[in-house]
């Protein structure tokens, strides 16, 4: 197996501790704190199950125990697929119990993703649930074992037909390992959105991973007695550390797990729980304006609504307080690290202006133009970042390693921004292609790799344009082979690449050709910029 492991270079990882922000612990020994110091009181509510801290550690050891009886072993990799359920919480600590390492893939990922990271990771089992959403989960656990040949093992929170149940786990204490991690082990995997190709492997250290969270409970104001719900797929990065299900834990605070993030699912949660703080992507975020004026719910309880993944607009960003009687938060982060907030105590200008300014003072920010110069102060520019909690590598890829990371350790993020005073960055776009689609990052060289595998398409194109609901949906300029199919039967052919249904292109736009006028060769990224300014240019013209 290919080593999981994210390292700094020792001087950086020495100041990293000597400031104290690397302070040693994992994520078992938190869990096992909590349950000491708060075991009666409530960690997690989801459907309708309440477990206590107590409840919760004795769950995780019991999962753990069931782990390492079906013969997995320490160190091993787990593709956790979950959505938001409070098994999700027994699952992740279990495998930290048992010093195995989650690797999160999305409710929506299908085959095509699941399979990917099984591979990348060299993953030896796959949790999932019975179904969501009308979807059966088992059927894609038998494919993805029978594509997958060193994934041993299938276990379903749920019915589990041939798999292995999760609730058939039972207790065994004397199969615990006695020895925890290191705090500078990997302790978890999170996936890139992606901007080339496949989603790439995120390995997050003990240290790093749980210094971003603790560090944005400060922030965030999360305490013991706050209630964070989970309103967005807990899988993602925002929901799970900033500070998301894992700050509140740190916290031995309470965490409430919304199904699904419509106001008719989440009002309800948030009167009946006295929800304190939650978080939401743009889109999510005018929904819940629109629909609170209406409700008869009582949403007075929700303190901080944070909103991140994709940029919020100052019109509704002013909107959020005034409606919704509680403080608006920007949040601008990445899996692969930085985290920027706007503070609780910021003036009104600076939380609907700006997505924030980073957690840690010892984050290292640049903002440089195409030549690796700085910009001037104000001026938009290329982000680049180093710091405690920012990775300095992709697990098992130095393709894309060499791409996103400079010689001395900085990550490229693909964003461009600017930077105000007081070191708040605004989000001004992006420079690589990928389509932002409601929080969900979609590669356009993914999404074009798969529409050229189609008989009838001899090349194919992906942008992103601008969506008033959405922020950005894609389109696809395809130049057929013949004769152009129906876009809808393009839509269902893709349908069947069992990829996520956010990579289907919302737009399909049939071309001769590219009529792409420059001399000689012509970057990919340089045709997607002519292809979407031809279309604004269109829609423009007809509006
Ligand atoms: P990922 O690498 O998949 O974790 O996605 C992180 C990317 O999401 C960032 O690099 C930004 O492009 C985008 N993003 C996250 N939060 C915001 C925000 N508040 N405003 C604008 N873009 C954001
Ligand atoms: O979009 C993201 O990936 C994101 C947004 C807000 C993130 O990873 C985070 C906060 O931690």
């Amino acid at each position: 197996m290919v080593p999981l492991k994210q390292v700094w270079p020792s001087e950086f990882a020495e100041r990293y501790r000597a400031n104290g922000y690397w302070r040693g612990e994992t994520f078992r020994q938190v869990l096992a704190a909590r349950a000491q110091e708060r075991g009666d009181a409530v960690a997690v509510v989801g459907g309708d199950q309440r477990w206590t801290y107590a409840e919760l550690l004795t769950r995780a050891e019991t999962a753990a125990a069931g782990f390492l009886a079906l013969g997995l072993k320490p160190g091993d990799r787990v593709v956790v697929q979950l959505p938001n359920i409070p098994e999700f919480l027994a699952v992740v600590f279990g495998l930290f119990r048992a010093r195995m390492i989650p690797v999160f893939a999305l409710p929506a990922h299908r085959l095509t993703e699941i399979a990917h990271f099984a591979r990348k990771a060299e993953a030896a089992a796959y949790v999932v649930t019975q179904s969501h959403e009308g979807f059966d989960y088992r059927d894609l656990a038998d494919a993805v074992k029978a594509e997958v040949s060193h994934v041993r093992h299938a276990i379903i929170v749920g019915e589990a037909g041939p798999h292995v149940a999760f609730d058939s786990f039972v207790a065994d204490a004397s199969l615990l390992p006695e020895e925890d991690a290191a705090s500078s082990d990997v302790a978890l995997v999170q996936i890139s959105g992606g901007s080339t190709g496949l989603s790439k492997l995120i390995p997050r250290t003990h240290d790093d991973y749980l210094y971003s969270i603790w560090a944005s409970n400060a922030i965030c104001g999360v305490t013991a007695d706050s209630v964070y719900m989970a309103s967005l797929p807990v899988a993602h990065n925002f929901p799970m550390s900033s500070p998301g299900v894992f700050g509140a834990i740190y916290a031995g605070a309470r965490v409430v797990m919304c199904p699904a993030p419509d106001p008719q699912t989440a009002f309800p949660l948030i009167e009946r729980e006295k929800v304190t703080i939650t978080g939401l992507v743009p889109p999510l975020a005018l929904l819940w304006l629109q629909a609170a004026p209406k409700t008869a719910h009582d949403l007075s309880s929700l303190e901080v609504l944070q909103v991140g993944g994709a940029k919020f607009m100052p019109e509704p960003a002013r909107r959020v307080g005034p409606v919704l009687g509680c403080k608006l938060q920007q949040v601008f982060g990445m899996a692969e690290g930085l985290v920027n907030y706007t503070r609780l105590d910021d003036p009104d200008d600076i939380v609907t202006l700006t997505q924030g300014r980073s957690i840690s003072p010892d984050d290292e920010v640049l903002i440089l133009d195409d030549q690796g110069n700085p910009v001037p102060e104000g001026e938009p520019g290329n982000l680049l970042t180093r710091g405690p909690y920012t990775i300095r590598g992709y697990h098992d890829d130095p393709a894309a390693n060499a791409r996103s990371f400079t010689e001395d350790g900085f990550y490229r993020t693909g964003d461009v921004v600017r930077r105000l005073p007081g070191g708040y960055l605004e989000v001004m776009g992006r420079a690589t292609d990928h389509i932002n689609r409601a929080g969900e990052k979609v590669s356009a060289e993914e999404v074009e790799d798969h529409l050229l595998a189609h008989p009838q398409v001899f090349d194919a194109a992906v942008v992103s344009i601008p969506d008033k609901f959405l922020g950005e949906r894609s389109c696809a300029f395809i130049i057929p082979e013949g004769e152009a199919p129906k876009p809808a039967d393009i839509k269902a052919w893709m349908r069947g690449r069992d990829i996520a249904a956010f990579k289907i292109p919302d737009q399909i736009v049939f071309v001769d050709d590219f009529a792409t006028t420059a001399v000689g060769k012509i970057s990919r990224k340089e045709l997607r910029a002519a292809l979407r300014a031809r279309l604004l240019e269109d829609q423009r013209e007809r509006a």
